[in-house]
């Protein structure tokens, strides 16, 4: 077991597009930056979960070192966090076949995920890694003992299901695994579409208007937050229910300044819609600039970059391996001799 007595983070985000969203952003990387201060914390790019939908091998490899990038220029520090590829630490997957034959069918067939990204794909084309996809993110939690697990809200049912299968394992084997706990910001869990705030912004969304990616042209995102849909009124009022795109627009905004939405409430009083927007289009700006600049700045110097993920996978590999041997003596498998 490390020597880091603080409780342990862990969280993946997966390099399947060359810009994080700003979706991405509020609902799970803020998080990891703000853990790797009071956690051990362990972050990795899902490359193994890539995989699930078809990827270009060129393609994917240029992504993963993207999503590195992004993470350091978000701020995950190498120096207070543990930054690495999946695929670089083998006890993933194995870990993950034993984790495969603890969970039901049913139980697999439960998860909403699957369903929305088998329905996006083609019910015909969706790979059984798809449909297992949760159950290697069980593996991928349960192998650093994490206590919190930084995600956006569409991610809770995966975070019921560790919980539960590291309880199964548990009972039936004796105490391994921490019981971990999602860690969803309630206010930014989940950030909506820009176009129809209804539906969680997403890579996959139907017009990229309605999508932020950090790594656009700045002008590009002032003019899609400047023609973001709100509705009829013109009332600049926090009310997800009846203002969900206005709403949205506080949210981001509220988060990007740290400022209360009640402080924004008050200051856009008697406002039209266009000042708020306005405001946001240069809040963001202002955001994405320096943000592009040092996620170049890391792409430029890829050896650093792979060094940096070269260390993370040696100490990720320290815990995980631990924890697989811990596995596999209380599955009863016949330990390999030297
Ligand atoms: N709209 C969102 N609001 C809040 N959090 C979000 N996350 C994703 N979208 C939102 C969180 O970002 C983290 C990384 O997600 P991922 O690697 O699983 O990426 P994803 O789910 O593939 O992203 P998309 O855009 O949602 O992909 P598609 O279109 O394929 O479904 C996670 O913690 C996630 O919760």
């Amino acid at each position: 077991m490390a020597s880091d007595a603080r409780p342990r983070a862990l969280s993946g985000i997966q390099p399947t597009a060359g810009s994080f969203h700003l979706g991405n952003y509020l609902g799970a990387i803020r998080q990891y930056v703000a853990l790797q201060e009071s956690h051990d914390a362990f972050y990795m790019v899902v490359d193994l979960h890539a995989i699930t939908v078809p990827q270009d091998p060129a393609e994917l490899r240029a992504n993963t070192r993207f999503a590195a990038a992004q993470l350091l220029a978000a701020g995950l520090d190498p120096e207070r966090c543990t930054l690495f590829v999946q695929s670089h630490v083998p006890e993933h997957a194995q870990l993950g076949w034993v984790m495969n034959c603890l969970t039901g069918f049913g139980e697999a067939s439960r998860m909403t995920q699957f369903k929305d990204k088998s329905a996006k794909h083609g019910a015909d084309r969706a790979t059984v890694g798809l449909f297992t996809y949760p159950i290697l993110q069980v593996a991928d939690i349960l192998l650093y003992q994490a206590t919190h697990v930084p995600v956006g809200e569409d991610q809770r049912q995966h975070i019921e299901l560790t919980r539960d299968l590291a309880e199964r394992f548990n009972g039936r084997f004796g105490d391994t695994f921490t019981v971990p706990a999602p860690y969803i910001v309630k206010e930014t869990g989940k950030i909506y579409d820009l176009q129809d705030p209804t539906i969680k912004m997403s890579k996959s969304a139907s017009t990229p208007k309605g999508l932020i990616n950090l790594l656009d042209d700045p002008k590009v995102t002032a003019k899609k937050v400047k023609s973001a849909v709100t509705d009829t009124d013109t009332v600049i009022r926090f009310d997800p229910e009846n203002k969900a795109g206005v709403s949205n627009l506080l949210t981001i905004m509220a988060t990007l300044t740290d400022t209360s939405v009640a402080d924004l409430e008050k200051s856009y009083e008697g406002k039209m819609y266009g000042a708020l927007k306005t405001d946001l289009a240069e809040v963001m700006v202002d955001f994405v600039t320096p943000f592009r600049a040092r996620t170049q700045e890391y792409l430029d110097d890829p050896e650093t970059l792979d060094s940096i993920l070269a260390k993370g996978a040696e100490k990720a590999r320290a815990v995980a391996a631990e924890t697989l041997a811990q596995t596999y003596e209380k599955i009863g498998f016949l330990p390999a001799k030297h």
